[in-house]
């Protein structure tokens, strides 16, 4: 595992847990971690339970006995590693958005789909896809429950930085971080409203912008928190995307609409990436703060009978529960992470492509791309590349 931050707290958990309670194909040993300050990353090593530590992931990623290669770094290191990796015949896990830049996601693709013909997968980090309530969610409308399609609604609202003095981490840095709240959450709400409703958005009208320009520079400590310094420095990024978009019609038909937003200035919303789907038969909607659950319309019931009801997403009928606990026991946000695990290790041993691939990230970086472009144009409709 190249990093060691908040993602690899969350990815060593998923990598420890997975094979305790799913019966894998293949056994993942995690063997190496890998970061700049050799005393924080050994003490990361032992802390998550990685048997050993290193400084240089070149020399990792060489070794022989290093199968699959899981980059949870900031955005401007993902392409070097991920494509190094990829050519050293190693499986590559790598976090979202799949690059900083379109031209960067563009090379990862290309140098995944060159590996995937030699029998190397590669995935992104896309985890939501993987909380029980979205895989089922996604289940519904591929079964026709929710009917044509006609609206999305996704949101990914955080509050993080309503503090004006909130230090500048490396998320608010442009060359570390590539975008905001736009590829940060915003590339989520995104990615979990085409698994789910299986569309594809192919243009785009938006408008980002910066709330709070400058902030104190960071002291030690890493990740979304860390201590402020008394000098300041310019926020690069956006804090708020909102855009519009229309998915590509199927079958030529009514073109859907999808409506989005992507903020860390939502005050009172912790973590709430929100989806709601609205169809000719049904409609539904999740909240990742209430993620074991999953509110259902059916349009067809009688008129008296209809309303949304609440399905409890806890029973072994639902995707990935059975190994865990009885219903009603409830799964957390660590959970999509073994998930993330147990398919990847799974596609790997039955030599099948993992979803969602780097071509899948570089569809979700040219509808970031689109709305930059968009917003950078007075709103236009913009097309996604
Ligand atoms: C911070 O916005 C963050 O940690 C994101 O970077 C993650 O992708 C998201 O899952 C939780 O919030």
């Amino acid at each position: 595992m190249i990093g060691y931050g908040f993602m690899g707290a969350a990815h060593s958990q998923g990598w420890r847990v997975a094979p305790r309670f799913f019966d894998l194909p293949l056994d993942p040993a995690m063997q190496v971690v890998v970061g700049r300050d050799a005393t924080a990353v050994a003490a990361a090593a032992g802390k998550w339970g990685w048997a050993e530590s290193a400084t240089d992931w070149r020399e990792v990623v060489a070794r022989d006995d290093i199968d699959i290669v899981d980059i949870v770094t900031p955005g401007d290191t993902h392409a070097e590693i991920a494509i190094a990796a990829l050519e050293a015949g190693k499986h590559v896990l790598c976090e979202k958005p799949l690059a900083n830049t379109v031209a960067e996601a563009e090379r990862m693709a290309d140098a995944a789909s060159r590996a995937a013909a030699r029998g190397v997968r590669s995935m992104v980090g896309f985890t939501y896809r993987r909380v029980p309530a979205t895989a089922f969610a996604r289940q519904l409308v591929a079964a026709g429950r929710l009917g044509e399609i006609r609206q999305v609604r996704a949101a990914y609202r955080q509050d993080w930085l309503i503090d004006a003095e909130a230090p500048l981490t490396w998320r608010l840095q442009k060359e570390r971080a590539g975008s905001g709240a736009l590829g940060d959450i915003g590339a989520h709400a995104v990615d979990l409203a085409e698994y789910v409703t299986g569309l594809r958005l192919d243009s785009i009208s938006g408008t980002v912008d910066t709330v709070v320009a400058e902030r104190p520079l960071m002291g030690e400590g890493v990740g979304l928190s860390g201590t402020a310094t008394a000098e300041r420095g310019p926020v690069t990024v956006d804090d708020v995307a909102v855009f519009s978009g229309r998915f590509a019609a199927p079958g030529g038909g009514f073109a859907p609409f999808g409506s989005f937003e992507a903020t860390r200035f939502a005050t009172g919303r912790k973590n709430a990436l929100t989806i709601e789907v609205s169809g000719s038969l049904g409609a539904l909607a999740f909240d990742l703060e209430r993620l074991n659950e999953l509110d259902f319309y059916d349009a067809t019931l009688p008129a008296d009978e209809q309303g949304f009801r609440t399905i409890l997403v806890t029973e072994h009928q639902h995707p990935y529960l059975a190994p865990w606990w009885p219903a009603g026991h409830m799964l957390g946000y660590e959970h999509g992470f073994s998930h993330q695990v147990v398919d990847l290790v799974t596609a790997i041993a039955g030599g099948t492509e993992p979803e969602p691939s780097f071509a899948d990230g570089l569809h979700v970086q040219r509808v970031l791309d689109a709305v930059g472009r968009s917003s950078a144009d007075r709103g236009l409709w913009t097309a996604v590349g």
